[in-house]
């Protein structure tokens, strides 16, 4: 189609046309997003992109995320950079499928991570200002559209509960007190949206329940979940 003066298509369409339709799926740490990715990665037509948790706990040999962990005010803006690089690169990869299906966004990395640093006194001004400049300058200067947002709301008992089962050596550290503060971000941003701009509609499931639950109830949103 084209997109000329007597076009009917608007602006989302045409984007949708080109980068195809894009979801990201959010939540606290260790809400479910991977299980919710892992059940729709065998969706004809649905690429997944995860959150390359891999690299950010290595990057040349050194192992940013650890490192934020130890010394929040040392090493925030080390991983906060990273973290955004890597997102941009998620975000802008071209999918081969109509549906890009994908783990966390740049936006969540800004309005949740970099900011629960910010507020809590972990992070200088001067590494929030430059990290803000550069967020700033890319979603103005990027197409990063979002068609839905899928936000996992988990209460942060349940979170830390699984985040001590599976036992990642980083995140040992984690106190209860640290899901609560992203809790209560994320809810600001997708459920009262109060707090930063929401780049997509957002469609919240609860997702308090056990594996088996949570699989059935995906299976019977599909459709409303693949926005189709
Ligand atoms: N992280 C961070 N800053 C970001 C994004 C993530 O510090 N901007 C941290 C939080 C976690 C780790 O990276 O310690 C990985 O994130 P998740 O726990 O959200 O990823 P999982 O794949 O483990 O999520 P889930 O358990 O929901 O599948």
């Amino acid at each position: 189609m084209q997109r000329g003066l007597f076009s009917t298509e608007n602006a989302g369409d045409q984007n949708k046309r080109e980068k195809g339709t894009v979801i990201c799926v959010e939540g606290n740490i260790a809400s479910g997003k991977t299980s919710c990715l892992d059940f729709f990665s065998n969706t004809v037509g649905l690429e997944v992109f995860k959150e390359p948790v891999d690299k950010w706990r290595n990057v040349r040999g050194h192992n940013p995320l650890g490192l934020m962990y130890q010394d929040p005010n040392r090493w925030g803006l080390t991983l906060q950079t990273y973290v955004q690089l890597t997102m941009l690169d998620i975000h802008t990869k071209p999918s081969i499928s109509p549906i890009k299906m994908m783990e966390r966004s740049i936006y969540s990395a800004k309005y949740i991570f970099v900011e629960n640093l910010y507020q809590s006194g972990k992070m200088a001004d001067v590494d929030y200002a430059v990290l803000t400049e550069w967020f700033e300058w890319i979603i103005k200067s990027v197409n990063l559209s979002v068609d839905l947002i899928v936000y996992l709301k988990t209460s942060p008992e349940t979170c830390y509960q699984r985040l001590k089962n599976r036992c990642r050596e980083e995140e040992r550290v984690i106190p209860l007190e640290y899901l609560y503060a992203i809790h209560s971000l994320y809810e600001e941003w997708l459920v009262k949206q109060t707090s930063y701009p929401v780049p997509a509609p957002v469609l919240v499931i609860d997702a308090n329940k056990d594996l088996e639950e949570m699989s059935r109830h995906y299976e019977e949103n599909r459709r409303s979940i693949l926005s189709l």
